[in-house]
């Protein structure tokens, strides 16, 4: 029985979490006063966005020392402590492992760039130009070209992300061996796991051929999502560290299907626990995310996760999720933040939390924080930046942009936390770095928590019924309804214990036809988000939990 399979994954975005010095960024300190109410949740692992030395020009995600906290956040002694409150409740810690690149200012790419006879020039994928352009035509996921010219060498070098984030190229073997190294030392100091930054980018064709026509930018993916050593590196990271220590992993992977998930995560494969599969995140949006349609389908999304749970069953583990710090918010997106916000927030959370695998919920899920709509000033994002600036140059209309940017934009998840209806919702005594959703005297934790009908008690009780009934972790899973453009419905069983998950993911009420074995079986509900209910109907956006005794 592993724990990570039983346990429930609260992710902490530290900088927006809680300040405890005033200067307007969350910081270990501010997480250590809130383990009490991480506890009081119920929740067993912590997964930490970076928290390494970092320029920041990435919110942490462009490391320059694996080995230090940034100043901003503590002290290694805050962390220690931090990491110690966790354990002495019973709490586990992972924390971000960001490997396909690092830093333009670690140490690693300053000796690269400056010293281009030094070993570590080829950590990195630097590249002579042609005919005065870049080595090949790939964009950046954040905008432009993925390649930088370094006058003094006359050469470019490789960001599949920013310019400030250069890939890390793991066709060298000391930078694996440096890497491995380094995820020992933190098992070693007793963290319990790790969430793996955009682990299927790391094995690219070594070629770096262009794509298509090479005078245009295009998305390289081909050569460098789910590349030719890939399962090779995970293998050796699971031999080499891995599976040396009672440790969970998940990775984070777009572009994967079942198939190529398996492989990641297959049981006998030695290589990852979970990964995180970004299918159901792409339901409401064209080709690029910024394209956002007006609907998404209920019956797609449930094709998505239960081909995922069928296809991973018996082999793999599935993780659970309706966001993180890089999606909208949940319940703006998938449920109804103005109508039925309390209702949908706990709709959207039955599903996750009964559903097999791992659920994770996002800081702020559980009081049903909402999206913001800035003005385009406010934004710090550097995707959300440099996507809105490129479009204006190509002459599209701030309007429309906006409009993307309020949808879809990544600061949606980053502002801070709302614990309470003093100013600045008791983030922060100080000025936030990014603005605090105005709704906070309205949404907050304090508030939330004394609401009985309300979304934070509801997160409790499904986090202790997933705690309390292995059913919901190692049952047996079968889909009902699945051609309902209105209904998630499910039966989770095993030996003589069922539970049946009844939820309804829209605004208007839904007709519930249920085959005869379900209807006949004598449930008792466990939980309601209604007062009242009925086997033949639900309202908008109930969500009904029964267990049969
Ligand atoms: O959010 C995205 C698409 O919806 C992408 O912008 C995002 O960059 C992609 O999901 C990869 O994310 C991870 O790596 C990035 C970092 O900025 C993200 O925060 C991280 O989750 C680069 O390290």
């Amino acid at each position: 029985m592993s724990w990570w399979k039983e346990g429930v994954v609260y992710q902490i975005y530290p900088r927006s979490f809680a300040d405890s010095t005033g200067n307007g960024v969350g910081d270990l300190k501010g997480i250590i006063s809130k383990l009490d109410y991480l506890q009081e949740l119920g929740v067993t692992i912590v997964w930490l966005n970076p928290v390494y030395a970092s320029p920041n020009d990435d919110n942490g995600y462009d490391i320059s020392d694996y080995e230090s906290i940034m100043a901003e956040f503590g002290t290694m002694e805050d962390f220690d402590a931090l990491l110690a409150g966790l354990h002495q409740r019973g709490i586990k810690l992972i924390m971000d492992l960001v490997v396909n690149h690092c830093s333009d200012e670690h140490p690693w790419f300053i000796e690269s760039k400056d010293n281009p006879d030094s070993p570590y020039r080829d950590y990195f994928f630097w590249r002579d130009g042609v005919n005065h352009q870049p080595p090949n035509n790939w964009v950046s996921v954040f905008s432009g070209s993925a390649w930088q010219y370094h006058p003094e060498s006359e050469q470019y070098y490789l960001h599949l992300f920013s310019k400030k984030q250069p890939d890390l190229n793991w066709e060298n073997e000391a930078l694996r061996k440096d890497i491995y190294a380094m995820m020992r030392r933190w098992f070693d100091k007793g963290v319990d796991g790790f969430r793996m930054d955009v682990i299927n980018m790391i094995s690219k064709n070594p070629e770096l051929p262009s794509v298509g026509d090479p005078s245009q930018l295009e998305w390289g993916g081909q050569h460098f999502m789910n590349g030719p050593r890939q399962h090779e590196f995970m293998r050796e990271m699971h031999e080499q560290v891995l599976q040396h220590y009672n440790c969970m992993t998940v990775g984070e992977c777009f572009d994967v299907d079942v198939e190529e998930g398996k492989k990641l995560v297959g049981a006998d494969r030695k290589e990852l626990h979970m990964i995180f599969q970004m299918e159901h995140m792409a339901l409401d949006h064209g080709d690029t995310k910024w394209d956002v349609q007006p609907t998404w389908s209920r019956v797609a999304l449930k094709q998505i996760l239960n081909r995922w749970i069928q296809g991973l069953d018996g082999d793999g583990w599935n993780s659970q999720f309706w966001m993180n710090h890089d999606q909208p918010r949940a319940v703006s997106r998938f449920g109804n933040e103005q109508k039925f916000r309390i209702e949908s927030a706990q709709a959207l959370a039955a599903v996750t939390l009964t559903l097999p695998g791992t659920p994770y919920i996002y800081m702020g899920e559980e009081i049903g924080m909402t999206n913001v709509q800035y003005s385009i000033e406010e934004y710090k994002d550097l995707e959300t930046l440099n996507w809105y600036n490129e479009q204006l140059q190509k002459g599209a209309e701030p309007k429309s942009l906006m409009r993307s940017i309020h949808l879809m934009g990544r600061d949606n998840a980053r502002t801070p936390m709302q614990w309470n209806d003093q100013e600045h919702a008791g983030f922060t005594t100080g000025n936030p770095w990014l603005k605090v959703n105005p709704n906070y005297p309205e949404i907050n934790v304090a508030r939330a928590q004394q609401q009985p009908q309300g979304i934070w008690p509801w997160y409790q009780s499904l986090i202790a019924l997933r705690k309390e009934n292995k059913v919901l972790v190692y049952g047996r899973y079968t889909p009902i309804m699945e051609s309902c453009e209105q209904v998630f419905a499910f039966l989770r069983d095993q030996n003589e214990t069922k539970i049946l998950v009844l939820v309804n993911l829209s605004d208007e009420k839904a007709v519930l036809d249920l085959p005869n074995h379900i209807v006949n079986t004598p449930w008792q509900v466990t939980l309601n988000n209604y007062d009242s209910m009925t086997m033949s109907e639900l309202l908008p956006w109930q969500a009904i939990i029964m267990r049969t005794e």
